[in-house]
């Protein structure tokens, strides 16, 4: 746990007892301040029973209050502010969250930079063993502590943990936490050595105001919670914030393969300050990072060096990972001498559960699960990596806008499977030209059924890829307890067929 020491003595408010309010809570407690906490739900309350002082909000005392902390789930501004954030700021009481916690308590002990930034590429990689860098002149300052916020619409928790898993190999202390799960009142205090890297939600991000990354990277934007911030100039401005006060010396690593990031790109480049990183894995850059069918090159200083190639990455399939890998690549290589070392250490990633996950090989068939999916865009993506053969298990309930723009990856699929609430929709846009479809009544009928039909099929290495393109409301608590399912089911049908469950 980090303690936040920022208000002792002091009351603050806590609102949402899931795992960043509770955390924030315990954490602005052991740095001292008055915490009075309250959850909308009853389950939530039952958490903190006996360990916070519980109030309904309408029984604070707000002339007391310092600040608000809201848990990035409750919404700030839209579909319409929650009445107590909107009470909080009609009074003027700051309404923040616990990634500006810990950003300012980071700050306040002297181990990231609040302005000027950390002079990322005038001062040459840093030892993590000394916690020491030079600066060319002979001159060596104190380092500070890595700081390093992803956000983007997909492919946020991939590159995170990609970035922890490179820096790991590499010698450093890397705490990876944020929107990926851990809390980041949680990590570990700094010490020598200490990098943090945290995935950022745009949620996260709106109660951030004060936040500045020493690296800060933007993926991609394609739309997404749009209720929550009004529209998508909302959604891009939010996704913005992260770069909003970094300044010379620090680093902006931006894709440039979705319109609204690499608007954003040209936008962070004309502002100056940072250091900007452009990435793509559609094009060579000038000055960026890229990756050619699977080969990343280092071109922010000519001449290009080729470093790694991914295709031999088993963790990193299709170009989307490719895309993860340039960006992590990008973030890290200011904190990793040797280029070839960040190279190597790809081949050890693991990857995350949930994401394009081989969960099994039954007979010569591989199965997928990429319930994370949760959006047409992350199905794409999937679809994508894989040219044909495609036993595709589909379904949950339906974003805006449903399957319609995956018709260009119609051809790959053999046979769609659809589950859940969007079962009507989903078939309606098949009905256009689309695969030949099942509706099935379970994801288990679902993924029997689709075994059945690649094993008896002719492709001689078929996939049954559970990506569902929809989110997991409508059945599962989420996409983890949909992606767990699916795991059993595989390991049941493995069982069935006398094969490993493991891929
Ligand atoms: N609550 C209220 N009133 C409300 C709404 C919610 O009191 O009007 C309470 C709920 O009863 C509940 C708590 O608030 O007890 C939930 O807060 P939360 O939704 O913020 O959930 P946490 O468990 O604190 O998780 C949050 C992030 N959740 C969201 O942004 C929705 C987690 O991201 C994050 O991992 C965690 O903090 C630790 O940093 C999850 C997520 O779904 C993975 N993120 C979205 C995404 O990736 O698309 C943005």
């Amino acid at each position: 746990m980090i303690p936040v020491p920022l208000f002792p003595g002091q009351t603050v408010a806590v609102l949402g007892l899931a795992r960043s309010g509770l955390s924030a809570a315990r954490a602005l407690i052991a740095g001292g301040a008055n915490v009075v906490a309250w959850d909308d739900q009853e389950k939530g309350r039952a958490a903190a029973e006996g360990e916070l002082l519980l109030r309904e909000p309408a029984m604070w005392n707000w002339s007391q209050i310092k600040a608000l902390v809201l848990s990035p789930g409750i919404p700030l501004t839209h579909p319409k502010p929650h009445p107590v954030a909107a009470e909080a700021l009609a009074r003027g009481i700051e309404v923040i969250g616990d990634v500006e916690l810990f950003y300012r308590t980071l700050k306040h002990m002297g181990h990231v930079n609040g302005n000027g930034g950390a002079a990322f590429f005038s001062q040459g990689p840093v030892n993590p063993t000394h916690g020491l860098k030079g600066n060319g002149n002979g001159n060596v300052s104190k380092a500070k502590t890595p700081l390093i916020c992803i956000t983007g619409t997909n492919g946020k928790s991939t590159t995170t943990a990609l970035i922890g898993h490179l820096l790991a190999k590499n010698g450093w202390d890397a705490q990876v936490g944020g929107n990926i799960g851990k809390p980041v009142l949680e990590l570990g205090p700094p010490r020598e050595g200490t990098a943090y890297v945290l995935e950022l939600s745009s949620y996260q991000l709106d109660l951030s105001p004060t936040l500045k990354p020493s690296v800060a990277l933007l993926l991609n934007i394609t739309p997404d919670h749009l209720e929550r911030h009004g529209g998508m100039a909302g959604y891009i401005a939010a996704k913005r914030r992260i770069f909003a006060r970094q300044g010379t010396g620090d680093l902006a690593v931006i894709g440039v393969d979705t319109t609204a990031a690499a608007e954003t790109c040209t936008y962070v480049s004309a502002r100056g300050g940072p250091t900007v990183a452009p990435i793509s894995v559609d094009h060579v850059i000038g000055r960026g990072i890229y990756a050619l069918d699977g080969v990343l090159y280092d071109g922010l200083y000519s001449p290009p060096a080729e470093i790694v190639d991914l295709k031999n990455v088993a963790s990193l399939p299709g170009a989307h990972n490719w895309e993860n890998a340039a960006a992590a690549y990008a973030a890290v290589r200011g904190y990793i001498k040797d280029p070839k070392a960040i190279g190597r250490a790809f081949a050890s990633f693991p990857g995350l559960p949930h994401r394009i996950e081989a969960v099994g090989k039954i007979g010569k068939v591989r199965l997928f699960n990429d319930s994370k999916a949760t959006n047409a865009d992350a199905a794409a993506k999937a679809l994508a990596a894989y040219p044909k053969d495609i036993y595709w298990i589909l379904g949950g309930r339906a974003k805006e806008g449903g399957i319609e723009s995956l018709a260009r990856y119609f051809p790959r699929v053999k046979h769609a499977y659809l589950v859940g609430e969007a079962t009507e929709e989903f078939a309606a846009t098949l009905d256009k030209g689309g695969p030949a479809y099942t509706r099935s009544a379970s994801l288990a009928e679902a993924a029997r059924a689709a075994l059945a039909a690649a094993l008896a099929g002719e492709g001689e290495a078929p996939i049954v890829l559970f990506s569902p393109a929809g989110a997991s409301f409508d059945q599962f608590k989420d996409f983890e307890d949909r992606g767990n399912h699916f795991r059993r089911i595989v390991a049941e049908l493995a069982r069935g067929n006398g094969a490993a469950a493991a891929a």
